[in-house]
């Protein structure tokens, strides 16, 4: 039986009744019921009432290639007919991981040649943190062991993922988060600058706090920093330029190696494949997935990098650790497929230098003047305009969360979805929007800015 033979009231009882969503308040989705999407296409996602909703959010930061692409259908198909699954484990391979991974190591930053695939990227960060402590026991300095994480990072929902994350709330449910990881500031100027303080010192000072934690722990002790090239689901905080090179000469300096989390930023989005490569940062490992099949198949890769990965293949030994879908021969095709519509389709160097661009002119020209807006901001196609209450002192409105989450509701109520976090309205567009769509887009959360303000100020 399909969904056609269920009306929405009912689909949202069913729901209710049986199915436990992510990160919900479940009690209260009882009381609203769920939206339903029952089908996309584009940049446009259709609820079961037949509304036509412009996606600002590449569903969860993933559809980078927008929907209803035939190619990755049919490069599914095709690979399930032929070979569904079968594992990478005891000696074998199947042909699209051995594909995927040769075409990986030719976008990847300089100095990573190897990938190691899961699911999700929450299964990644798991095997990232497992193989960064591992690669510090087979040098010899088992006690390397702590690794520095930020406020408000996002890593995952796994108990490493949720333990290397900054979120609070996340760590209250956790009941013993996995040990020896410390969080230090964000490089959040719109709150933590200092009056006065210029972007570049805000960034220099942002970056000592990682060298401070290592000094306070001992370099000793310390075996990775991990970071979000722009954290994400944290409101996407786009740090100053002089940010990322400190903490590479931090991490340099004390040995400490550099992980990088680009699970949102890769493949486009920051107008190149990865943010590594916009921001010049070399890591030691990077975790990827979401966009890596545009959101089509569930897969993950983790980069790692050469001094790492030679380690653990020379001194290594087995290392006991993988999932059953590592390298997933339907995923990785549709991984193959995707990466190639990206290509073709110059959709990366659109970004660079016509869309992103263009991006941050018609958000900024349009939504700057709103009087609840303190600031917007864009690297490439991520973007996060803050609400306030008062535009000179960016006091917030009260009841943490609420004004954003105003606006987020006027703005899906006029066709346009966009996420709200705290009191950040945040945007990760499809790499397929045109001039056409950033100006729908920034028509529309204008439109919903003005409403939400009135009922604010009301
Ligand atoms: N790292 C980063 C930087 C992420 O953004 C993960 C790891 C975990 O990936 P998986 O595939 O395990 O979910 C993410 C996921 C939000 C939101 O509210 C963001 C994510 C997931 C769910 C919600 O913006 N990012």
């Amino acid at each position: 039986m399909t969904y056609q033979n269920y009306s929405l009231s009912q689909l949202q009882a069913i729901d209710a009744a049986h199915h436990l969503h992510p990160f919900t308040d479940h009690k209260d989705l009882r009381n609203t019921g769920s939206r339903i999407i029952t089908r996309a296409e584009g940049p446009f996602i259709y609820d079961s009432e037949g509304n036509e909703i412009l996606d600002g959010m590449a569903g969860l930061w993933c559809v980078n290639v927008g929907y209803g692409r035939d190619e990755l259908a049919e490069a599914a198909y095709k690979q399930m007919k032929e070979l569904p699954y079968y594992n990478s484990f005891f000696r074998c391979s199947t042909p699209t991981p051995v594909l995927l991974s040769k075409k990986l190591a030719e976008i990847a930053p300089a100095g990573m040649s190897q990938v190691f695939y899961g699911s999700s990227g929450s299964e990644a960060n798991d095997t990232a943190l497992r193989l960064v402590r591992h690669y510090w026991a087979l040098e010899g300095r088992p006690e390397k062991n702590i690794v520095i994480s930020r406020n408000m990072a996002y890593h995952g929902s796994t108990v490493a993922g949720a333990s290397l994350g900054g979120m609070a709330g996340m760590h209250g449910q956790l009941g013993g988060a996995v040990p020896n990881i410390v969080h230090v500031m964000m490089p959040y100027a719109f709150e933590l600058a200092l009056p006065g303080e210029s972007d570049h010192d805000f960034g220099i000072r942002a970056a000592r706090a990682v060298e401070t934690a290592i000094l306070e722990a001992g370099a000793d002790k310390v075996a990775a920093f991990i970071g979000e090239p722009i954290q994400g689901a944290g409101g996407v905080k786009i740090p100053p330029a002089s940010y990322w090179p400190e903490v590479q000469r931090i991490c340099r300096k004390y040995d400490v190696l550099l992980m990088l989390d680009e699970v949102i930023t890769g493949y486009g989005r920051t107008g190149e494949w990865f943010a590594a490569q916009s921001m010049g940062i070399e890591p030691d490992t990077m975790t990827t997935a979401k966009a890596l099949t545009s959101g089509y198949q569930p897969l993950s890769a983790l980069f790692v990098g050469d001094r790492i990965a030679s380690a653990i293949v020379e001194k290594g030994g087995e290392f006991y650790h993988g999932y059953t879908y590592s390298g997933h021969p339907v995923a990785c095709a549709v991984a193959l497929a995707n990466l190639e519509i990206i290509e073709k389709e110059g959709l990366i160097e659109r970004v660079k230098n016509d869309t992103g661009p263009y991006f941050r002119k018609a958000l900024t020209e349009r939504l700057s003047a709103s009087g609840i807006v303190g600031e917007v901001r864009t690297f490439g196609l991520m973007g996060a305009i803050e609400i306030v209450k008062d535009k000179e002192t960016r006091e917030r409105f009260p009841g943490e969360g609420a004004a954003a989450a105003a606006v987020r509701d006027h703005a899906i109520a006029n066709g346009m979805m966009l996420r709200a976090t705290g009191d950040t309205m945040i945007l990760s567009p499809p790499l397929i929007w045109t001039r056409q769509t950033v100006d729908m887009a920034a028509e529309r959360i204008a439109k919903a800015l003005e409403l939400a303000e009135r009922e604010l100020r009301a």
